[in-house]
C-alpha cells in the first residue's frame, strides 16, 4: 500500500520542519495528514484511480497536500521533501528514531552539541555531555545509548548470550522434523565468540535418510519458524533467514558420512581451517567441509577428531581456533587443559535488593546453595553508589550480622547432607576517583572478600585512570578487582586504561583480576586474560548476580576464560575454601 509511504513522507517533513523551528501550523498539518493517511483503510492508488477527488474530501487534506500526494502516486517522490533534505545533515532523522527523543530534544542536541548523527551522539553520552543539557539527566543519557543500540541492532554484531537465546530456540524447534539426527551450531557461536555475525546451524541425518526428499522437509520446516522475518535464501541443502531479533541464520543439512569434517569448517576459524588446509596438503591430503581426502577416495569426516588425526593434531576446543597459536601449542603438545563450568566451587561477587539486586538476601542465599557451591560472597554496592542505594556503615554492619545468623542457619543444612556451605561477608566497593576505597580500612577489615571496582568517572586520562587503580591495589585489603575495564558491549567503551599495567601490580599486590560473567560485560575479555595467564596474574570468575535466574552466567564467564586459554590453575575460585583463604593468605598485600 502506498499510504504507508506517503505517510511517511509527510512525518518526515513535520519532523524536518519542526528541527528547523518552523511554523507551527505547518507542522502540525503535516502532522495531522500523516497521521490520517497512516489509519486510512482504502488505498491512497485505488482512490485516485477511481475517483480523485474523494481524496480531497479526506479531513485535513487541503490542495497543497492533495497535489504532494498525487506526485507521490505518480513519481514515488515529493520535491519539496526532496529540497528539505538537501539542505539538512541526514542523520538527524536517525536520531528521531531514539526512544524519548523528538524533534525539540534533536534540536537541542544539534545546536549545543553539534551531534549531527547517532555516532556522534553516542560519543557525546559516553564522554557524559548530555547530561548537562536542559531536560536532560543522567538517567536520559542512560537511556539514549541504550536506544542507540537498540536502533543499531540490525547493523551491529549480537553479543554471544543473546545469540545463544535465539540459536538455542530454533534447535529446539528443528528437533520436531524427524530427519534431525544430530543438531548442533558452528561458526562464532560454537567458538564462544564475545559479539556474533550469524547464526550458523548443522544438521546431521543418517546416510539412509539423507535424501533430498528428507531434506527439503528439514529445510522447509525450518523456513516456517515463527520467528522468522525474512527468508533470504530457501535451497536444497541450505537456508539462510533473518529472526525478528535482526540476526541472520545460515542452516546447512549434512549426511552423517561427512558430519564431521563439515562441523571443523563450518566452526572455523576462517584462518584455523586455512592452516590445517595447508598441513594437509603438505602430508598429501585434502582436507574441506566434504570430508579428509586421499586423492579422490574419502578417507574420514565422519568425526570432527578425523580432521585433526589427519593432520596430526591433538582435538582442539572450538574456543581456542583463531589461529593465534593453537595450532603451534598442539604441535608441540602444550595446549592448555581447559577451565569448565564443574571447577567452579564458588561465587565471589552478587547483589541483594539492599541494593540494586531484585531479590533479599534469603532467596539469593538459597538460590546460590541449590547450585552446590561450597562458597559465596554477599557483595552489595558501597555507600558512594547513591543511584543503586549503596549501602552506608550502618546497613553495612547489620547486613553482615544477618550474614552470620545464615550462616548459622545453612551449617545446620550443610550438615544434614554433609557439605560445606560458607557465605561471606563482603561489598563491591567503590574505587573512588582518588583511588581510595568507599569504606575505611576498619570497615574492610570485617569483611571476608569484596571485589572493588570503579563505577565513576569514567573519562578520566589513561594515566589517570590507572594510577587510581594501582592506588586502589595498595590497599592491603583488597583481594579482587572488578570488572577491571568496565566496557558493555555494544553499549559502552572501556575506559582508557594501561591493561598491563593493572596485571603488573596484580600480581605484585597480590590482588586477583575478575573476569565478569555478565553476558554484557564478560570483563576481562579473553584477549587481556590470555595476557593475564602469560604473565602470572590470578582470575576469579564472578556472575555478578542481581537474581537467581543470573547464577546461570558462570556458563559464559567460562566460555570467555576458555577463549582466554585459562586452566583451573589460574582462577582461584577452583580452589575449595580453605585453600582459597590461605592463598590470599599468603599473597595478600606486602
Ligand atoms: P561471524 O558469523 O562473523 O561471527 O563469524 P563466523 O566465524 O561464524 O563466520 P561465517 O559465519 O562467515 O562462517 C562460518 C565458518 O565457515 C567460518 O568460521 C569458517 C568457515 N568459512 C567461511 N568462509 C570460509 C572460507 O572462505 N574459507 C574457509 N577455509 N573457511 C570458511
Ligand atoms: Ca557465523
Ligand atoms: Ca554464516
Ligand atoms: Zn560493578
Amino acid at each position: 500500500m502506498i499510504n504507508k509511504k506517503i505517510a511517511d513522507i509527510f512525518q518526515e517533513i513535520a519532523d524536518i520542519l519542526e528541527i528547523q523551528d518552523e511554523n507551527v501550523f505547518r507542522i502540525r498539518s503535516y502532522q495531522k495528514a500523516a497521521l490520517t493517511i497512516g489509519n486510512l483503510a482504502s488505498d491512497l492508488e485505488e482512490m485516485h484511480k477511481k475517483n480523485p477527488k474523494s481524496i480531497k474530501e479526506i479531513s485535513g487534506i487541503g490542495e497543497d497536500l492533495y497535489n504532494k500526494i498525487v506526485e507521490i502516486i505518480k513519481t514515488g517522490k515529493c520535491e519539496m521533501h526532496q529540497n528539505l533534505l538537501e539542505h539538512f545533515p541526514p542523520g538527524l532523522l536517525d536520531m528521531l528514531r531514539l526512544r524519548g527523543i523528538g524533534p525539540k530534544k534533536v534540536k537541542l542536541l544539534y545546536t549545543n552539541l553539534g551531534v549531527k548523527d547517532l555516532k556522534e551522539l553516542e560519543k557525546a553520552a559516553m564522554a557524559g555531555k548530555v547530561r548537562d543539557l536542559p531536560g536532560m539527566g543522567e538517567k536520559s543519557e542512560r537511556e539514549i545509548l541504550k536506544s542507540i543500540d537498540d536502533v543499531q541492532r540490525y547493523s551491529k554484531r549480537t553479543p554471544l548470550y543473546d545469540a545463544v537465546q535465539d540459536a538455542d530456540e530454533i534447535i529446539k524447534y528443528m528437533k520436531e522434523n524427524k530427519f534431525v539426527k544430530r543438531i548442533e551450531y558452528a561458526g562464532s557461536l560454537r567458538r564462544r565468540q564475545e559479539t556474533i555475525g550469524d547464526i550458523d546451524i548443522l544438521v546431521c541425518t543418517s546416510h539412509k535418510d539423507n535424501t533430498p526428499k528428507n531434506i527439503k522437509t528439514i529445510m522447509d520446516h525450518f523456513i516456517k519458524y515463527h520467528y522468522t522475518e525474512k527468508i533470504l535464501a530457501h535451497g536444497p541443502t541450505k537456508s539462510s533467514t533473518i529472526l525478528e531479533s535482526g540476526i541472520q541464520v545460515d542452516l546447512r543439512v549434512l549426511d552423517e558420512k561427512t558430519y564431521g569434517a563439515a562441523l571443523h569448517y563450518f566452526t572455523g576459524s576462517k584462518a584455523h581451517n586455512i592452516k590445517i588446509r595447508d598441513m594437509a596438503k603438505k602430508k598429501g591430503l585434502k582436507v574441506n567441509e566434504y570430508g579428509v581426502f586421499k586423492g579422490s577416495k574419502l578417507v574420514g569426516g565422519a568425526k570432527e577428531e578425523d580432521v585433526f588425526k589427519a593432520v596430526g593434531l591433538p582435538y582442539i576446543i572450538p574456543e581456542i581456533r583463531n589461529d593465534d597459536g593453537e595450532i603451534e601449542a598442539a604441535l608441540k603438545g602444550e595446549l592448555p587443559k581447559s577451565i569448565e563450568l564443574k571447577d567452579i566451587r564458588g561465587d565471589l561477587h552478587m547483589h541483594t535488593n539492599e541494593t540494586d539486586g531484585a531479590l533479599d538476601i534469603d532467596t539469593m542465599v538459597k538460590g546460590m546453595y541449590e547450585t552446590g557451591y561450597e562458597y559465596i560472597a554477599i557483595t552489595d554496592h558501597s555507600k558512594t553508589s547513591t543511584m543503586v542505594n549503596g549501602l552506608n556503615e550502618k546497613r553495612l554492619l547489620k547486613q553482615m550480622k544477618k550474614i552470620d545468623d545464615l550462616n548459622k542457619k545453612y551449617k545446620g543444612i550443610a550438615g544434614a547432607d554433609n557439605r560445606e556451605f560458607h557465605i561471606l561477608k563482603g561489598s563491591e566497593v567503590d574505587i573512588l576517583p582518588d583511588g581510595s576505597l568507599d569504606y575505611s580500612n576498619e570497615i574492610l577489615a570485617q569483611m571476608d572478600i569484596f571485589p572493588a571496582s570503579v563505577h565513576s568517572r569514567f573519562n578520566m586520562s589513561e594515566a589517570q585512570m590507572t594510577e587510581r587503580i594501582i592506588k586502589a591495589m595498595r590497599n592491603p585489603h583488597m583481594k579482587i578487582l572488578g570488572h577491571p575495564t568496565g566496557r558493555l558491549i555494544n553499549r559502552r567503551e572501556p575506559y582508557k586504561v594501561d591493561m598491563e599495567a593493572i596485571i603488573d601490580a596484580a600480581i605484585e599486590y597480590g590482588v586477583a583480576l575478575e573476569l565478569n560473567s555478565q553476558p554484557y560485560r564478560l570483563d576481562l575479555n579473553d584477549m587481556y586474560l590470555r595476557l593475564a595467564k602469560k604473565k602470572g596474574a590470578k582470575i576469579v570468575i564472578n556472575t555478578d548476580a542481581h537474581h537467581t535466574s543470573q547464577l546461570a552466567y558462570m556458563q559464559y564467564g567460562i566460555y570467555i576464560a576458555r577463549r582466554g586459554w585459562l586452566e583451573k590453575n589460574d582462577v582461584l575460585n577452583t580452589l575449595p575454601f580453605e585453600k582459597l583463604f590461605n592463598y590470599w593468605k599468603k599473597n595478600g598485600a606486602k
